[in-house]
């Protein structure tokens, strides 16, 4: 903790002094960028032509894990070239502490609890209702070709599910997919697989795609897990550049959870000596090959001349867990504190987006659906349908950030924090946010206020120096727990 740095994620200023500082950065050294990127927009090739989205995930990558956002332990030069590109976000929060709730809310642009999706899902039949309305689902009708490669964690990827699609529960290719490629979720192979630290390393073992067993003649069967991904992705920009349709690719890396294994070469070679915990070592080997990945899918995409076009954009799913780098906040993986749901966001777009930019404005999650949409030339969704803002008008500079009301955040109490440190007490279960003030609550009882402008690390709690701010909090917070929630994807609704 003493150690770590605050850094870009730290520099918590006012709105109104970010905002300044925004307009001067506009001013002084973007415009000509900007020029370009509005020239490019004019081309009639691009005015024609939706663009191409490709949607990349990490799975429990701290908010500074990558070298971009103040990283040292691991270099990641593929996300800092993406960063580079387009814009690094550095306020950027998850919709949760947990995967399944935040992939929900990246799919949908909901936050996780309009489902009554409160926790991960376990071995069981939870999944994501067939009535969400998916990024998928509103792409297709406009020509998008749609795949979804990797880690899935919204139900429905059990061998038997894939067997008896039309008599079970909604899988990728029922939430606006026409191809996917994952693991089988269910618990045996995975835990057996996890406790052998052969998740990844025999990642091709136990592979589904479009409902079908990944057999052992398939050249993925033989393939590290992070590795496969890439492979699939390669693949799929292959077939889509030949269609010659836009597509939304969506690719969700399962690194760098655990288990922690060593990545393959060259990755493991890099780390394997430095003087950290073996466990670190393993951590580094597989956020390098995952930004390896990252590398090649951008690679094939100007390999194809699709670059320019192209929307790429890179997060997190929650805070990181034991071996991240969450830098000095509060908390971690399954904790609504900063740690658990800070993380990296970069989004790149040449043609639109103007680069080198980093911004320091809150961002969130259920943003991500409704910027694709504007990207496609779709309308924003109605506000009942969606929770989140289109971030396009403010990344190419032609507006501020959004105007944002309360950021909501529920999720059911795990009692351990996924690292090497103790969960903070009281648990919380609810997070209400507005400007800079951010309450905590379990279960509709406020616990904590904090400025988390002045105070990102969460140390001064002010519930009894500021009662009127929490009282609207908490208000907003019981009136957001009291709306309505689909519970069609419920094992028991
Ligand atoms: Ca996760």
């Amino acid at each position: 903790m003493g150690q770590a740095k605050l850094g870009d994620n730290g520099n918590m200023r006012s709105a109104n002094a970010s905002r300044l500082t925004r307009r001067s950065f506009l001013a002084a050294s973007v415009s000509s960028s900007l020029l370009a990127a509005r020239q490019a927009q004019d081309q009639p090739s691009a005015a024609k032509r939706p663009p191409n989205v490709v949607l990349l995930l990490a799975d429990d990558m701290g908010c500074q894990d990558p070298s971009c956002f103040g990283g040292s332990a691991v270099r990641t030069p593929h996300l800092d070239a993406l960063a580079a590109s387009g814009v690094k976000l550095t306020n950027f929060y998850a919709a949760s502490a947990v995967c399944t709730p935040s992939r929900a809310a990246i799919l949908t642009g909901r936050y996780p609890l309009r489902f009554d999706i409160r926790q991960h899902f376990a071995d069981d039949e939870n999944h994501l209702p067939a009535s969400a309305q998916t990024i998928g689902k509103r792409l297709q009708p406009l020509g998008y070709a749609t795949a979804h490669v990797g880690k899935w964690h919204l139900g429905g990827l059990h061998v038997e599910h894939a067997a008896n699609r039309a008599h079970s529960v909604p899988g990728p290719l029922q939430h606006g997919f026409q191809h996917y490629l994952c693991q089988i979720e269910q618990q045996e192979p995975r835990a057996r697989m996890g406790r052998e630290r052969t998740l990844f390393r025999q990642g091709g073992t136990c592979l589904l795609r479009n409902d079908q067993r990944v057999g052992v003649d398939d050249p993925l069967f033989s393939k590290h897990l992070t590795e496969l991904i890439g492979d699939e992705s390669l693949s799929l920009l292959q077939r889509f550049h030949q269609q010659d349709t836009p597509f939304f690719l969506n690719v969700w890396f399962l690194a760098p959870h655990t288990p922690y294994e060593p990545a393959p070469e060259p990755h493991w070679s890099r780390y394997k000596d430095d003087p950290v915990s073996e466990d670190q070592r393993y951590f580094r080997s597989m956020v390098s090959c995952l930004d390896a990945q990252v590398g090649r899918i951008v690679a094939k995409l100007e390999e194809l001349g699709l670059r320019d076009n192209t929307l790429v954009l890179f997060t997190s799913d929650n805070g990181g867990a034991w071996e991240a780098n969450n830098g000095p906040f509060k908390g971690g993986k399954t904790d609504l504190h900063e740690a658990g749901i800070r993380v990296p966001a970069i989004l790149s777009w040449p043609g639109r987006i103007p680069p080198g930019q980093s911004l320091t404005d809150v961002a969130h999650h259920t943003d991500i659906l409704p910027t694709i949409c504007a990207a496609a030339g779709l309308g924003m969704p109605d506000a009942q349908e969606v929770d989140g803002h289109n971030l396009l008008p403010w990344l190419s500079g032609q507006a501020e950030a959004p105007e944002r009301d309360v950021i909501f955040w529920q999720l059911d109490v795990y009692r351990t924090l996924q690292r090497h440190t103790k969960k903070p007490e009281p648990f919380v279960t609810e997070v209400a946010r507005r400007g800079n003030w951010k309450l905590t609550a379990r279960d509709g009882v406020p616990l904590e206020l904090f400025d988390v402008g002045a105070d990102p690390l969460e140390a001064r709690n002010l519930l009894d120096a500021q009662p009127e701010i929490a009282n609207q909090l908490v208000e907003a917070l019981r009136a957001f727990l009291a709306a309505p929630r689909d519970r069609g994807g419920k094992r028991n609704p």
